[in-house]
């Protein structure tokens, strides 16, 4: 049985646009991740630390046949394969960040896994997206995608034309 996953991508270094198409790309190549729904891509500046660049972000929906763990293993090898670097700086900047937001309607609490993500509801470059590919979710625990994003503070996201990276 097939699982739907929702998958949080983000990048702010070397190229971003180009990171999070060869992040989709390698996604819909490993066995057991049906590709099925991915949102536009959209720039915004970064929450947390601010001394950084903007970031893209994107939000995917999955069907796997993998459980958790496996799919986490898959997302950090593709993390890794677009030389994520791991400094020491919390929410520093990277060249990619795969999340798993969700996991069917599971809860996950391992030393490696927290599902849902503890900060999907307070982010509107997760809520944005997400909304625009599954209109309808409610997030396990948390409520409707719509009303999490209408209690996020005022935000600006610009969605990109991705497909057109070198497009003037
Ligand atoms: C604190 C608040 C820390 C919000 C983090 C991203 C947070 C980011 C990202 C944008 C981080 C975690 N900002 N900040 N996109 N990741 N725009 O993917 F998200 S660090
Ligand atoms: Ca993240
Ligand atoms: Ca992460």
């Amino acid at each position: 049985m097939s699982v739907t996953s929702y998958l949080g991508l983000g990048s702010n270094l070397e190229n971003p646009l180009e990171q999070l198409h060869s992040a989709l790309k390698a996604l819909a190549e490993v066995p057991g991740i049906r590709l099925e729904r991915v949102s536009s891509f959209y720039r915004n500046p970064p929450m947390g630390p601010q001394s950084q660049p903007d970031y893209v972000n994107a939000v995917a929906e999955l069907s796997v046949d993998l459980q958790p763990e496996a799919l986490l293993d898959a997302l950090q090898q593709i993390e890794n394969e677009h030389g994520r670097v791991r400094r020491g700086e919390r929410w520093g900047p990277r060249t990619l960040d795969l999340d798993i937001l969700l996991y069917g309607e599971e809860f996950i609490e391992t030393a490696r896994l927290s599902i849902p993500h503890p900060g999907m509801a307070k982010r509107p470059f997760v809520l944005k997206p997400l909304l625009e590919i599954a209109p309808n979710l409610v997030v396990p625990g948390l409520g409707s995608v719509e009303n999490l994003l209408e209690e996020c503070d005022s935000f600006w996201l610009e969605i990109i034309d991705g497909e057109r990276p070198d497009a003037d």
